[in-house]
């Protein structure tokens, strides 16, 4: 039926019904033809619903908010990610998925790291793309590259309605975007980050310097472990910016991210470091400014998902959208 449907064109029908297929019966043919299919969609996704006045009035249910606005899960509202994000920068969520969904989550992540591990370690079974090695040497991997744990991460998103609630923030159905769908280990013991000054720590970024300051976006930052404290974290400028910092200069390591001094000149003091539990999430966009926290004192590995999403009529094509 799914492969009838793709004929006649309806991606997003083929996608729900072997989505329904795999929770049935778990595949790996079907996780990974769902990624095809994920990919293919995009040059058939319908975008009529596209609103043309974005974003509407925030109404600023964190007005008296100092630092980052904090809710539970049951108040995930359009609202307070409205709120968040465009007044405030970023919206941390407690509890967003439950204790086993993280445990399933971290199994997957260590499964997918020991199969790009291996596969790296032979010439000709990762594809030569730079982007690999670089998201891997900073503890991640693409979650694209393990179809079985993007079908769980689709799933634990699923489960507590995300996709439904960034299409009502953006107006349209959201993308997400495939070179940005990360899986993250981090330690301090593994591998060296790629710009870590052990002093100073890593430079800071606003993903809009590579992804484009006009766009809708959403990262779900998805915490599953502890965090902050004993294993890296992440440190946030708590504050709405309306453009880019300028990167590249004092001492910055890329030409997209911002030095030390620029962000101190940007942010003064204004700088936090969240704490996190497991399935814990924080919820931003592409101008919010941050960066891994990591210190050689922490002692823990930290898991994560990082999960960009797009509206795919404001989105350019260069982080590879589809189909959410
Ligand atoms: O997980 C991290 O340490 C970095 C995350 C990040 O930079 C992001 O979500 O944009």
């Amino acid at each position: 039926m799914a492969e009838a449907l793709e004929a006649r064109g309806d991606h997003r029908g083929a996608i729900d019904e072997l989505t329904k297929v795999n929770r049935h019966a778990r595949s790996d043919v079907v996780d990974r033809r769902l990624i095809e299919l994920r990919s293919s969609a995009i040059t058939h996704l319908d975008d009529s619903a596209r609103s043309e006045s974005w974003p509407p009035p925030i109404e600023d249910v964190f007005a008296n908010t100092v630092g980052i606005p904090e809710i539970a899960a049951r108040e995930l509202s359009v609202t307070a990610l409205r709120a968040g994000i465009l007044g405030h920068g970023c919206l941390l969520v407690r509890g967003l998925v439950d204790a086993a969904t993280v445990r399933s989550l971290v199994e997957s992540i260590d499964h997918a790291f020991t199969g790009y591990d291996a596969s790296a370690k032979t010439t000709t079974a990762v594809p030569p793309l730079a982007q690999r090695t670089f998201v891997r040497d900073a503890g991640g991997v693409l979650a694209v590259d393990s179809p079985p744990a993007f079908y769980e991460i689709v799933e634990a998103f699923e489960g507590v309605g995300l996709g439904a609630l960034i299409a009502e923030y953006f107006g349209e159905q959201p993308v997400i975007l495939a070179r940005k769908l990360t899986m993250r280990r981090v330690s301090t013991r593994e591998r060296p980050h790629p710009d870590w000054d052990p002093v100073r720590g890593p430079d800071w970024h606003q993903d809009g310097a590579f992804m484009g300051v006009d766009v809708r976006s959403v990262d779900v930052w998805l915490s599953l472990s502890d965090c902050g404290q004993d294993a890296p974290g992440l440190d946030v400028v708590p504050r709405r910016f309306d453009e880019i910092a300028t990167t590249g200069t004092d001492g910055a390591h890329f030409d997209w991210s911002v030095g030390h001094g620029m962000v101190e000149r940007v942010a003064g003091n204004n700088v936090v470091r969240p704490v996190f539990a497991p399935g814990d999430a924080l919820i931003f966009d592409h101008l919010l400014l941050h960066r891994t926290a990591i210190e050689p004192s922490m002692t823990k590995d930290r898991y994560a998902i990082e999960a960009w999403f797009a509206a795919p009529s404001s989105y350019p094509h260069d982080q590879i959208p589809i189909a959410y």
